[in-house]
């Protein structure tokens, strides 16, 4: 955790206004964000501290910003970090996400989301999943963060017959729109980078989404594996508090992430305002 100091707060206030307004950020947009963030100076010195936490334990959040500020800080600060992915599908880097009932983006759920990783059905998944809260879930206990390394719970147990299942028995990761249903492709829960470090893959509906396009049942073998990976990942998962403001970045590739169940306040009119964040990923 990175907690702003007020004297920070201020100068990130002051800085905010050489970066461009928020936008919903094409590719286009990208370059001039990314050449504006490597003029701010204190942006640059709290990136390259939010490097070095991510790198050490798979996560990092930034806390003391206003939701205001952080939003107009969020793609500028995505660029000193990586570099930013944009989803076809989507058409732009920021995506909201308001928790309502009866939505049907999983982000928007009121239950809890359980473990996964982001992108599991690309080739190569974005590194980094980035999220904005602009509005915290209203009771302290619900909305929370999980999330597990999975790396360090690795860590030198390689040769272990359980890690072994989970380097070898490929699973079947499915696209879930329409356009992309046919593509599945088959990967074990963990693998190797090129660059030797561990790629994590899991999400139990597009697994359970790729048998299906495939008209198969899965095996024990890929039962057992399925099942291993979730006792390992909830044996060690921590939970985070996500306030109003705070940036919060998880490396995508070491661990998996979750979310607790969710509230909505209930206004006048009967509709209802619960959780608001904005998301964005990258390399
Ligand atoms: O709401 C959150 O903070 C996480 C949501 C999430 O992980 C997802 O939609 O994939
Ligand atoms: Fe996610």
């Amino acid at each position: 955790m990175l907690i702003l100091r007020p004297d920070t707060v201020t100068a990130i206030t002051i800085e905010v206004t050489r970066l461009p307004e928020l936008q919903p950020v094409t590719q286009s947009d990208v370059s001039k964000i990314a050449e504006a963030a490597r003029r701010c100076e204190i942006l640059g010195r709290v990136a390259s501290l939010a490097q070095q936490v991510l790198e050490e334990q798979g996560f990092v959040q930034v806390r003391g910003l206003s939701p205001e500020t952080s939003a107009r800080i969020f793609p500028a600060f995505a660029t000193l970090l990586g570099n930013i992915y944009i989803d076809p599908d989507v058409g732009a880097a920021i995506i909201p996400a308001h928790v309502r009932p009866g939505e049907l983006l999983m982000g928007n759920h009121l239950r809890r989301l359980p473990l996964h990783t982001d992108y599991s059905m690309m080739e190569e998944p974005p590194r980094l999943t980035m999220s904005c809260c602009l509005h915290p879930d209203a009771l302290e206990e619900f909305g929370r963060l999980s999330i597990a390394n999975i790396e360090s719970a690795c860590f030198g147990l390689y040769d272990d017959p359980e890690m072994i299942r989970l380097r070898t028995v490929p699973l079947p990761f499915a696209a879930q729109n329409a356009r992309e249903l046919a593509n599945v492709i088959d990967r074990p829960i963990l693998s190797q980078k090129a660059n030797g470090r561990l790629l994590v893959r899991y999400h139990r509906s597009r697994i359970e989404q790729g048998f299906r396009v495939r008209k198969v049942r899965p095996s024990l073998e890929q039962l057992a594996a399925m099942k291993c990976f979730e006792r390992l990942a909830s044996e060690c998962v921590q939970w985070l508090r996500v306030a109003a403001g705070d940036i919060t970045v998880i490396d995508n590739h070491r661990t998996v992430h979750g979310r607790e169940r969710c509230s909505v306040e209930v206004n006048a009119d009967g509709t209802t305002t619960g959780r608001q964040m904005l998301f964005l990923f990258a390399y």
